[in-house]
């Protein structure tokens, strides 16, 4: 999608990505809530959690949490644990319409989430 941000960050056009591969790429996050806090997103352009479809989404998504665990470890915060959420729609927080998952650590981070 041509007037999607995240879009434009999975391409390159803006912004600089800390991880990519054929279908996902990741990013540090503009406002962190954490010490690390990045953002795992699939190249393809979903706009919410609930359009994700079965097949080769679900696909999609399973290999967004390995890539999630991969930089946890490689930023040191796999051990004391870390935390990947996504927020669907207006009433969860979601702002961006392009699905990504927060991946967020290196601080004790409370539960239940606000
Ligand atoms: P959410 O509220 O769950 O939709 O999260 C959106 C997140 O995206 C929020 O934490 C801020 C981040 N964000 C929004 N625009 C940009 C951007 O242009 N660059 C980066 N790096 N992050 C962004």
């Amino acid at each position: 999608m041509t007037d999607c941000i995240f879009c434009k960050i999975a391409n390159k056009e803006i912004g600089k990505l800390v991880y990519e591969d054929d279908t996902v790429v990741a990013f540090d996050d503009l406002n962190p809530q954490a010490p690390v806090h990045v953002l795992v997103i699939p190249k393809k352009h979903i706009a919410r959690i609930s359009d994700i479809r079965d097949g080769e989404d679900a696909n999609l998504v399973g290999h967004i949490m390995v890539v999630a665990g991969k930089i946890a470890a490689e930023r040191g915060i796999a051990d004391d644990g870390y935390r990947v959420v996504a927020n669907c729609n207006e009433g969860a927080g979601q702002s961006v319409w392009h699905i990504h998952f927060h991946l967020l650590g290196g601080r004790n981070l409370g539960w239940p989430p606000g």
